[in-house]
């Protein structure tokens, strides 16, 4: 297989959670234009209809599978259903998140939950039930979207610190149990992006001076800048890498 090849997606199916805006559509955006065909994921399935007509115009192969992740009759349901429509999925990226910023001594008891059951119990669900077609199929890919807050955290954002704490180590988990299948499983850590999620930090002056100066590149990420590692970590050209966690985040995390 010559190197080139060894990056493609063609011929393989994804599912991106989350996968109709932000980071997810962008990493769903190179999965699709490096051969697969894209199932976008979100709760509301006009928003996902929409984005994957989008891709689809721009002559990208792209479907739209509606389910909420954190509810699992629903997540079963529309897992089974994309299996149904597209024979097989291979690479699942499991990149919905949340945030819900309190201080830690006066987070509601929900806001703590909700976090951590969207950002790290989804990714099991949707693990757990993607799993066993991906042995049967020969092996597969997952690929968990941690954050620079999988090692650092700041004040407020306790919640979501734990529950990408947590999806570092679930990340290992799966390897552990899952690489003698062929079954790849590797996770992601962006660094500060520019999306919806963070656009009133980015908006914020001494935030944004914070960033760029805490950052060894000096800028926020673009989120065309995950495409290169998440189409990597889905292709061939990882099978041998499993259970690690790749921060995309302008050096970051490698400094004080
Ligand atoms: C914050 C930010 C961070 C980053 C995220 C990137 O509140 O400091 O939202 O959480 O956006 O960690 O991976």
């Amino acid at each position: 297989m010559s190197i080139l090849t060894k990056f493609s997606l063609q011929g393989k199916t994804a599912l991106i959670s989350g996968g109709y805006r932000g980071l997810g559509l962008s990493m769903a955006t190179g999965f699709a234009e490096a051969g697969a065909h894209v199932i976008l994921n979100g709760r509301n399935s006009q928003a996902v209809e929409a984005v994957a007509a989008r891709l689809k115009e721009s002559g990208l192969s792209a479907s739209a599978a509606a389910f909420d992740i954190t509810d699992e009759a629903s997540a079963s349901a529309g897992i089974d259903k994309a299996i149904e429509e597209n024979g097989q999925i291979d690479i699942l990226l499991n990149n919905a998140g949340i945030h819900q910023r309190y201080p830690l001594a006066e987070m509601p008891l929900d806001a703590f939950k909700t976090v951590i059951d969207t950002n790290l119990t989804a990714a099991f669900l949707l693990s757990r039930l993607v799993v066993k077609q991906m042995i049967e199929n020969g092996g597969g890919k997952i690929i968990n979207i941690c954050s620079l807050m999988s090692d650092l955290a700041r004040p407020t954002t306790g919640n979501y610190a734990a529950a990408k704490g947590g999806l570092k180590m679930l990340t290992r988990a799966m390897a552990g149990e899952w690489a003698k299948d062929n079954i790849q499983i590797n996770s992601i850590g962006p660094g500060y992006f520019e999306t919806e999620m963070t656009q009133a930090l980015k908006n914020d002056e001494k935030f944004d001076s914070w960033i760029c100066g805490r950052t060894p590149a000096g800028r926020w990420g673009k989120p065309e800048e995950l495409q290169g590692l998440a189409v990597f970590l889905a292709s061939p050209a990882s099978s041998f890498i499993n259970g690690q966690l790749v921060f995309v985040d302008g050096g970051l995390t490698s400094v004080v």
